[in-house]
């Protein structure tokens, strides 16, 4: 694997699964495999479980790492090629990007849309140019437009807590304050429609009306308005805010009630409840419902290690037969 950054750098759902579990009963037993090797951690925006399950990760397969908080820490990055650097920009990602590739074997990079330029964001303009100039594999730790270590971690969740075979998922939209990325559901809506596909889940996403997702990661997901509707008999209820993709950054006012609380748990199948943290308490998501039974927030966080140790120990499987 050189790249991790959509579902499509992963072939078989089952046995990704399979292998991260496989990390969760014996997280040490590759420790000799990231010997002398180094992660680079780069952060745009802020991060708390994306930053320290993937250092917990890298650890625990022995290999070294560094974390540059880009956007506190680091020079101004410019991004735009052919522009003289006479403003607020001190260094170009050309070289940035390069010389981070010097000192690590794997970097990781998280760099959030704009959520202004839709272009720029959603041809991940950032993301490519820092894995063209670095040459060493990429990590997404979030980009403009996916989330992928966040939704592998779900599937693994998912996986874990089923109660039947193939259990009905529901992505519901809830309330905020601020204009969201589309990142996290994005990439829970391609991972779950690919996982759909292999006959795993059966994958709904409901949202009121002006949120529609753009159709590259909702092609095969049920979609409907009626939140009710779409709770009804659901096993899983994954929680997130976002703000519109096509007028694009925008945030409409909704006048109905779409914050999970108990009333509405009462709809599912006894649903186990998801969120990818950090949560609004009882903007996005009721209180009742997070320190309630249902509540599968902390294990999910928990499992961002082995999703992230998958994807590092198969980025070192491959570092030999790449250099
Ligand atoms: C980010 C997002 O993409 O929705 C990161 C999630 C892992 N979330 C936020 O930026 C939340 C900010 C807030 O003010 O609640």
């Amino acid at each position: 694997m050189k790249k991790f950054f959509s579902v499509s750098d992963v072939d078989d759902l089952t046995s990704i699964v399979d292998e991260a579990l496989a990390l969760k009963s014996s997280p040490y037993a590759l420790q000799a495999l990231g010997k002398n090797r180094t992660l680079g951690l780069v952060f745009l925006n802020p991060s708390l479980r994306t930053r320290l399950s993937t250092q917990k990760a890298a650890l625990n397969l022995g290999m070294n790492v560094m974390v540059l908080n880009m956007d506190k820490e680091g020079w101004a990055l410019e991004t735009r090629d052919g522009v003289i650097m006479d403003g607020t920009t001190v260094e170009h990602i050309r070289e940035a990007a390069a010389v981070m590739g010097e000192y690590c074997d794997i970097l990781g990079l998280r760099s959030f849309p704009s959520l202004k330029d839709k272009q720029a964001d959603y041809t991940e303009d950032l993301f490519n140019k820092f894995v063209r100039f670095c040459g060493v594999p990429v990590v997404s730790l979030e980009s403009a437009t996916r989330h992928p270590l966040q939704s592998l971690t779900d599937l693994i969740t998912i996986s874990e807590h089923k109660n039947v075979e193939k259990p009905k998922v529901v992505l519901a939209w809830a309330p905020h304050v601020k204009a969201l990325p589309q990142a996290v559901p994005n990439s829970f809506a391609e991972w779950m429609s690919k996982a759909q596909e292999q006959g795993l889940v059966d994958f709904t996403i409901a949202h009121p009306q002006g949120y529609e997702l753009s159709e590259e990661f909702t092609n095969g997901a049920n979609i409907t308005h009626d939140l009710d509707g779409a709770l009804t008999g659901a096993d899983f209820v994954y929680v997130k805010n976002w703000s519109s993709f096509h007028e694009y950054g925008k945030v409409y006012p909704v006048s109905t009630n779409w914050m999970l609380d108990n009333e509405k748990l009462g709809l599912t199948n006894n649903a186990k409840v998801m969120h990818c943290l950090p949560v609004r308490r009882d903007l996005e998501l009721s209180s009742e419902i997070l320190d309630g039974p249902n509540s599968l927030v902390i294990k999910e966080a928990s499992n961002r290690v082995w999703a992230a140790q998958t994807v590092l120990k198969r980025m070192l499987q491959k570092l030999d037969t790449l250099k």
